[in-house]
């Protein structure tokens, strides 16, 4: 399931004025701003998918269990029927039966997953639902581009930011290649009609980079636990929130970052990237 909303921010070639000593230009260069989901917009992964990961082997009467720190490593496989079945290869189950088994498992896991967001014990990462709000009234379009399965990412969405708050929504199930191949944020960019030059992607993770960067993007990563000490040197910049009242820490690129994302700050970086030729074009 995807979903597709027109917003005035796509047809708006007006900067939005008065972000801090950004002067105001005819044509803003910060059209977009594409957010992953998992580890970006909420951290979801230890304590969300590895526990419904977890419960449904049980269920299952098997006897896997993924650790926190061991799920850090099953996690460089994008895409959770494919984490299953690339694990139970590993554990000697010959392909065949693992690619059933893996699918059983995933419908039950995200059968779970979805029932554990309803219970609304996930929360958007410090600074998301600001950014999205500021970005929203700056008519700066807001996106996601994941590879998660659309059954859980929606609701996830509609209780920690409303879904109104995205014009476009990619999940994994809209596409057949899952990060790292570009082709989420290229499907992104294909429904907000526009080139990556004047679109952000904001990534937690060395293959969500590879993904954005391959689809001509620039690309700040927000890392988490599981995702700090991963090879993000195709991002822009590496912080460690996007935003916190004290500042937050830049871990690589412009020291301004140390206030957090926020219109102005993105506009500069997608202004600075070598990828900006200093117009919009309406040709994706
Ligand atoms: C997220 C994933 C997903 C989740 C589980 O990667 O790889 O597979 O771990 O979700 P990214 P599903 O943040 O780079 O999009 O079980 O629905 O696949
Ligand atoms: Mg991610």
């Amino acid at each position: 399931m995807s979903i597709v909303r027109p917003h005035n921010a796509l047809q708006n070639t007006t900067a939005a004025t008065g972000a801090d000593n950004d002067p105001p230009s005819a044509i803003d260069p910060l059209r977009a701003v594409i957010f992953d989901v998992d580890g970006t917009l909420a951290d979801t992964e230890r304590d969300g998918h590895r526990v419904a990961f977890n419960e449904a082997f049980k269920a299952a009467g098997l006897g896997y269990q993924w650790s926190v720190p061991q799920y850090g490593d099953l996690l460089t496989t994008t895409g959770g029927r494919r984490r299953i079945e690339r694990y139970l290869q590993s554990k000697g189950h010959p392909l065949s039966e693992a690619t059933v088994l893996a699918a059983e498992l995933h419908r039950d896991k995200t059968r779970r997953f979805t029932a554990l967001i309803r219970t609304g014990t996930m929360e958007a990462r410090p600074g998301a639902v600001d950014l999205i709000s500021e970005l929203r009234a700056a008519g700066v379009a807001t996106a996601v581009a994941t590879t998660g399965t659309s059954d859980w990412v929606l609701p996830l969405l509609d209780i920690l930011f409303g879904l109104d708050a995205f014009d476009v929504v990619v999940t994994g199930s809209d596409i057949t290649d899952l990060k790292p191949d570009p082709a989420a944020y290229l499907e992104a960019l294909a429904r907000l009609s526009l080139p990556p030059a004047n679109a952000v992607a904001v990534e937690d993770s060395a293959n969500g980079v590879h993904a954005a960067v391959a689809a001509g993007l620039a690309c700040v990563a927000v890392v988490n636990e599981y995702t700090r000490d991963q090879d993000l040197s195709g991002a822009v910049a590496v912080l460690d929130d996007m935003a916190r009242p004290d500042g937050v820490s830049v871990l690589r690129g412009d020291p301004q970052l140390r206030d957090g994302l926020s219109v102005a700050a993105l506009r500069r970086l997608v202004t600075a990237s070598p990828r900006h030729s200093g117009g919009v074009t309406s040709d994706p």
